[in-house]
Protein backbone atom coordinates (compact mmCIF):
# COMPACT_ATOMS: atom_id res chain seq x y z
CA UNK A 1 0.00 0.00 0.00
CA UNK A 2 1.39 3.45 -0.82
CA UNK A 3 2.57 5.85 1.80
CA UNK A 4 0.36 8.38 2.76
CA UNK A 5 2.75 11.98 3.28
CA UNK A 6 2.01 15.52 4.24
CA UNK A 7 5.18 17.45 2.69
CA UNK A 8 5.58 20.23 4.53
CA UNK A 9 8.46 22.54 2.86
CA UNK A 10 9.55 25.93 1.69
CA UNK A 11 9.96 26.13 -2.14
CA UNK A 12 12.98 26.22 -2.45
CA UNK A 13 15.14 24.13 -5.80
CA UNK A 14 15.00 20.77 -3.63
CA UNK A 15 11.58 21.36 -2.17
CA UNK A 16 10.21 21.31 -5.81
CA UNK A 17 12.10 18.52 -6.52
CA UNK A 18 10.97 16.18 -3.57
CA UNK A 19 7.20 17.54 -4.44
CA UNK A 20 8.05 15.92 -7.93
CA UNK A 21 9.54 12.91 -6.72
CA UNK A 22 6.71 12.23 -3.89
CA UNK A 23 3.40 13.01 -6.88
CA UNK A 24 5.32 10.79 -9.24
CA UNK A 25 5.91 7.87 -7.21
CA UNK A 26 3.39 5.05 -6.87
CA UNK A 27 4.96 4.14 -3.25
CA UNK A 28 4.00 7.72 -2.05
CA UNK A 29 0.39 8.75 -1.57
CA UNK A 30 0.59 12.56 -1.33
CA UNK A 31 -2.04 14.04 0.85
CA UNK A 32 -1.63 17.63 1.25
CA UNK A 33 1.84 19.96 0.55
CA UNK A 34 2.01 22.53 3.21
CA UNK A 35 4.49 25.45 3.21
CA UNK A 36 6.18 27.77 5.68
CA UNK A 37 8.98 30.55 5.69
CA UNK A 38 12.28 29.23 5.38
CA UNK A 39 14.46 29.87 1.96
CA UNK A 40 11.99 32.61 1.27
CA UNK A 41 9.29 34.33 2.34
CA UNK A 42 5.57 32.53 3.11
CA UNK A 43 4.17 34.54 0.22
CA UNK A 44 7.14 33.40 -2.25
CA UNK A 45 7.20 29.81 -1.28
CA UNK A 46 3.80 29.18 -1.02
CA UNK A 47 3.29 30.56 -5.01
CA UNK A 48 6.45 28.55 -6.06
CA UNK A 49 4.51 25.34 -4.36
CA UNK A 50 1.70 26.54 -6.24
CA UNK A 51 3.77 27.29 -9.94
CA UNK A 52 5.50 23.48 -9.28
CA UNK A 53 1.99 21.80 -8.56
CA UNK A 54 0.95 23.28 -12.00
CA UNK A 55 3.93 22.14 -13.89
CA UNK A 56 3.44 18.35 -12.35
CA UNK A 57 -0.12 18.44 -12.59
CA UNK A 58 -0.05 18.02 -8.31
CA UNK A 59 -4.06 18.58 -7.54
CA UNK A 60 -3.93 17.96 -3.28
CA UNK A 61 -4.75 20.43 -1.06
CA UNK A 62 -1.71 23.28 -0.61
CA UNK A 63 -1.65 25.06 2.50
CA UNK A 64 0.37 27.91 3.61
CA UNK A 65 1.50 27.90 7.30
CA UNK A 66 3.65 29.97 9.27
CA UNK A 67 5.40 33.11 8.26
CA UNK A 68 8.17 33.49 10.91
CA UNK A 69 9.86 31.20 13.68
CA UNK A 70 8.31 30.75 16.50
CA UNK A 71 10.84 33.00 18.35
CA UNK A 72 13.28 34.14 16.38
CA UNK A 73 13.68 36.53 13.58
CA UNK A 74 12.68 35.60 10.22
CA UNK A 75 15.81 34.47 7.78
CA UNK A 76 15.95 33.69 4.23
CA UNK A 77 18.70 32.41 2.07
CA UNK A 78 18.55 34.46 -1.37
CA UNK A 79 22.08 33.34 -1.72
CA UNK A 80 21.11 29.90 -2.57
CA UNK A 81 17.45 30.06 -3.67
CA UNK A 82 17.49 34.03 -5.27
CA UNK A 83 14.86 36.36 -4.69
CA UNK A 84 12.11 34.19 -5.76
CA UNK A 85 12.85 31.32 -3.78
CA UNK A 86 13.05 29.58 -6.82
CA UNK A 87 15.31 31.09 -9.09
CA UNK A 88 16.70 29.86 -12.61
CA UNK A 89 12.98 28.47 -14.56
CA UNK A 90 10.73 31.26 -16.05
CA UNK A 91 6.91 30.37 -14.42
CA UNK A 92 3.85 31.45 -15.30
CA UNK A 93 1.90 32.95 -12.22
CA UNK A 94 0.40 29.91 -10.59
CA UNK A 95 -3.40 28.57 -12.20
CA UNK A 96 -4.13 27.06 -8.79
CA UNK A 97 -5.43 28.73 -5.28
CA UNK A 98 -4.23 28.32 -2.25
CA UNK A 99 -6.29 26.28 0.78
CA UNK A 100 -8.15 28.23 2.83
CA UNK A 101 -6.84 26.35 5.77
CA UNK A 102 -3.99 27.24 7.80
CA UNK A 103 -1.15 24.42 7.64
CA UNK A 104 -0.61 23.32 11.09
CA UNK A 105 -4.85 22.92 10.85
CA UNK A 106 -4.83 20.70 7.47
CA UNK A 107 -1.97 18.77 9.42
CA UNK A 108 -3.85 18.64 12.39
CA UNK A 109 -7.05 17.61 10.77
CA UNK A 110 -5.65 14.72 8.10
CA UNK A 111 -3.70 13.34 10.96
CA UNK A 112 -6.75 13.06 12.85
CA UNK A 113 -8.96 11.87 10.58
CA UNK A 114 -6.98 9.21 9.58
CA UNK A 115 -6.56 5.84 11.67
CA UNK A 116 -3.14 5.70 14.00
CA UNK A 117 -0.33 4.52 12.13
CA UNK A 118 -0.90 5.73 8.78
CA UNK A 119 0.25 9.07 7.69
CA UNK A 120 4.32 9.72 7.35
CA UNK A 121 5.18 13.39 7.99
CA UNK A 122 8.30 14.78 5.68
CA UNK A 123 9.30 17.92 6.80
CA UNK A 124 11.78 19.54 4.26
CA UNK A 125 12.04 23.04 6.15
CA UNK A 126 12.00 25.36 9.26
CA UNK A 127 10.45 23.10 11.97
CA UNK A 128 7.51 25.99 12.92
CA UNK A 129 4.33 24.37 11.63
CA UNK A 130 5.16 20.67 12.92
CA UNK A 131 6.10 22.18 16.34
CA UNK A 132 2.56 24.30 16.08
CA UNK A 133 0.54 21.60 15.11
CA UNK A 134 2.40 19.18 18.28
CA UNK A 135 1.47 21.82 20.79
CA UNK A 136 -2.01 22.55 19.39
CA UNK A 137 -3.00 19.07 18.98
CA UNK A 138 -0.69 16.97 21.06
CA UNK A 139 -2.62 14.08 20.09
CA UNK A 140 -1.00 13.69 16.68
CA UNK A 141 2.59 13.09 18.10
CA UNK A 142 1.08 8.93 18.83
CA UNK A 143 -0.82 8.68 15.81
CA UNK A 144 1.62 9.75 12.89
CA UNK A 145 3.67 6.51 11.60
CA UNK A 146 6.69 8.35 11.42
CA UNK A 147 8.88 11.81 10.85
CA UNK A 148 11.51 11.79 8.01
CA UNK A 149 12.49 15.19 7.87
CA UNK A 150 15.47 17.03 5.78
CA UNK A 151 17.53 19.09 8.48
CA UNK A 152 20.28 19.12 10.93
CA UNK A 153 23.80 17.03 10.37
CA UNK A 154 25.48 15.72 13.01
CA UNK A 155 29.26 16.47 11.32
CA UNK A 156 28.75 19.25 9.71
CA UNK A 157 26.49 22.58 9.18
CA UNK A 158 26.08 25.04 5.63
CA UNK A 159 24.66 27.82 8.12
CA UNK A 160 27.38 28.31 10.71
CA UNK A 161 30.29 25.94 10.95
CA UNK A 162 27.90 23.02 12.79
CA UNK A 163 24.30 24.14 12.48
CA UNK A 164 22.03 23.09 8.90
CA UNK A 165 19.87 26.34 7.92
CA UNK A 166 16.36 24.63 8.76
CA UNK A 167 17.01 23.96 12.19
CA UNK A 168 19.40 26.75 12.50
CA UNK A 169 16.31 29.27 11.75
CA UNK A 170 13.72 28.09 14.15
CA UNK A 171 15.71 25.86 16.48
CA UNK A 172 13.25 26.22 18.89
CA UNK A 173 10.34 24.50 16.66
CA UNK A 174 13.23 21.84 15.87
CA UNK A 175 13.80 21.18 20.06
CA UNK A 176 9.69 20.56 20.21
CA UNK A 177 9.69 17.87 17.40
CA UNK A 178 13.01 16.47 18.13
CA UNK A 179 11.57 15.59 21.85
CA UNK A 180 8.07 14.40 20.69
CA UNK A 181 8.25 10.85 21.19
CA UNK A 182 7.49 9.77 17.67
CA UNK A 183 9.79 7.72 15.45
CA UNK A 184 11.62 10.32 13.85
CA UNK A 185 14.64 9.92 11.07
CA UNK A 186 16.77 12.92 10.44
CA UNK A 187 17.89 13.34 7.32
CA UNK A 188 20.73 15.51 7.31
CA UNK A 189 23.85 17.18 6.13
CA UNK A 190 25.79 14.08 6.28
CA UNK A 191 23.46 12.57 4.16
CA UNK A 192 22.23 15.07 1.76
CA UNK A 193 25.57 16.37 0.81
CA UNK A 194 26.23 12.75 -0.97
CA UNK A 195 22.94 13.59 -3.48
CA UNK A 196 24.51 15.53 -5.52
CA UNK A 197 23.99 16.55 -9.04
CA UNK A 198 26.54 15.28 -10.99
CA UNK A 199 26.98 16.14 -14.67
CA UNK A 200 26.02 12.36 -16.04
CA UNK A 201 22.66 12.78 -13.42
CA UNK A 202 21.77 16.14 -14.92
CA UNK A 203 22.14 14.98 -18.35
CA UNK A 204 20.01 11.80 -17.54
CA UNK A 205 17.41 14.03 -16.03
CA UNK A 206 17.66 16.17 -19.68
CA UNK A 207 17.54 13.13 -22.20
CA UNK A 208 13.64 12.52 -20.37
CA UNK A 209 12.77 16.21 -22.60
CA UNK A 210 9.26 16.69 -20.87
CA UNK A 211 8.80 19.93 -19.70
CA UNK A 212 9.06 18.85 -16.00
CA UNK A 213 12.66 17.30 -16.69
CA UNK A 214 13.50 20.85 -18.23
CA UNK A 215 12.24 22.61 -15.16
CA UNK A 216 14.27 20.19 -13.51
CA UNK A 217 17.40 20.69 -15.30
CA UNK A 218 16.76 24.40 -14.98
CA UNK A 219 16.22 24.30 -11.25
CA UNK A 220 19.79 22.21 -10.86
CA UNK A 221 21.66 24.83 -13.14
CA UNK A 222 20.50 27.61 -10.96
CA UNK A 223 21.45 25.53 -7.87
CA UNK A 224 24.58 24.74 -9.43
CA UNK A 225 25.68 27.98 -9.70
CA UNK A 226 24.87 29.53 -6.20
CA UNK A 227 26.12 26.23 -4.41
CA UNK A 228 29.55 26.52 -6.56
CA UNK A 229 29.93 30.36 -5.98
CA UNK A 230 28.28 30.27 -1.66
CA UNK A 231 30.02 26.71 -0.87
CA UNK A 232 32.41 25.92 -3.57
CA UNK A 233 30.72 22.52 -4.77
CA UNK A 234 31.60 21.58 -8.33
CA UNK A 235 28.14 19.94 -8.23
CA UNK A 236 25.15 21.30 -6.17
CA UNK A 237 23.74 18.63 -3.58
CA UNK A 238 19.54 18.32 -3.34
CA UNK A 239 18.88 18.23 -0.45
CA UNK A 240 15.10 17.68 -0.15
CA UNK A 241 14.03 14.78 -1.92
CA UNK A 242 16.26 12.46 0.19
CA UNK A 243 13.97 12.91 2.87
CA UNK A 244 11.02 11.57 0.19
CA UNK A 245 13.48 8.73 -1.44
CA UNK A 246 13.68 7.05 2.79
CA UNK A 247 10.08 7.19 2.48
CA UNK A 248 9.32 5.44 -0.90
CA UNK A 249 12.39 2.84 -0.05
CA UNK A 250 14.32 2.84 3.35
CA UNK A 251 16.70 0.48 1.31
CA UNK A 252 18.14 3.87 -0.64
CA UNK A 253 20.13 4.92 2.60
CA UNK A 254 21.65 3.27 6.04
CA UNK A 255 20.46 4.45 9.49
CA UNK A 256 21.75 4.62 12.76
CA UNK A 257 19.51 4.69 15.50
CA UNK A 258 20.74 7.37 18.06
CA UNK A 259 19.74 9.61 20.54
CA UNK A 260 19.36 13.52 19.60
CA UNK A 261 18.71 16.79 20.43
CA UNK A 262 18.84 20.47 19.61
CA UNK A 263 21.41 23.06 20.84
CA UNK A 264 19.40 26.21 21.92
CA UNK A 265 21.79 28.30 24.04
CA UNK A 266 25.60 27.63 22.36
CA UNK A 267 27.54 30.49 21.79
CA UNK A 268 28.59 29.00 18.73
CA UNK A 269 27.00 26.14 18.40
CA UNK A 270 23.07 27.31 18.20
CA UNK A 271 20.89 25.36 16.25
CA UNK A 272 23.46 22.23 16.12
CA UNK A 273 21.87 18.82 16.03
CA UNK A 274 23.57 16.90 18.74
CA UNK A 275 23.62 13.02 18.33
CA UNK A 276 25.12 11.03 20.77
CA UNK A 277 26.88 7.93 19.34
CA UNK A 278 27.76 6.46 22.24
CA UNK A 279 26.74 2.29 21.82
CA UNK A 280 23.92 0.98 22.80
CA UNK A 281 21.53 3.71 22.31
CA UNK A 282 19.02 3.90 25.19
CA UNK A 283 15.81 1.55 25.43
CA UNK A 284 14.02 4.27 24.52
CA UNK A 285 15.48 5.72 21.61
CA UNK A 286 13.31 7.40 18.98
CA UNK A 287 15.34 8.94 17.16
CA UNK A 288 17.62 8.22 13.74
CA UNK A 289 20.28 9.40 11.63
CA UNK A 290 21.07 8.88 8.02
CA UNK A 291 24.21 8.03 7.23
CA UNK A 292 25.17 6.75 3.68
CA UNK A 293 22.99 7.19 0.47
CA UNK A 294 23.18 4.46 -2.86
CA UNK A 295 23.50 7.87 -5.19
CA UNK A 296 22.62 5.74 -8.09
CA UNK A 297 19.41 4.32 -6.73
CA UNK A 298 18.44 7.57 -5.36
CA UNK A 299 18.65 9.29 -8.64
CA UNK A 300 16.95 6.29 -10.59
CA UNK A 301 14.29 7.00 -8.11
CA UNK A 302 13.88 10.99 -9.26
CA UNK A 303 14.57 9.92 -13.16
CA UNK A 304 11.34 7.28 -12.79
CA UNK A 305 9.08 9.74 -10.66
CA UNK A 306 9.93 12.45 -13.64
CA UNK A 307 9.02 9.48 -16.49
CA UNK A 308 5.59 8.58 -14.48
CA UNK A 309 4.95 12.48 -14.45
CA UNK A 310 5.45 12.52 -18.35
CA UNK A 311 4.33 16.11 -19.70
CA UNK A 312 2.54 16.84 -16.48
CA UNK A 313 -0.01 19.50 -16.06
CA UNK A 314 -0.27 21.98 -18.29
CA1 LIG B 1 13.57 23.05 1.91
Amino acid sequence: MARKIILDCDPGHDDAIAMLLAHGSPAIDLLAITTVAGNQTLEKVTRNALAVADIAGIQVPIAAGCDRPLVRSSEIAPSIHGDSGMDGPQLPPPTRQVDPRHAVDLIIELIMAHPPGEITLVPTAALTNIALAVRKEPRIVSRVREVVLMGGGYHTGNWSAVAEFNIKIDPEAAHIVFHAPWPLTMVGLDLTLQALATPEVQAGIAALATRPARFVQELLQFFGETYRREQGFASPPVHDPCAVAYVIDPQVMTVRKVPLDVELHGALTLGMTVADFRAPPPADCHTQVAVTLDHAAFWQMVQTALRNIGEGGR
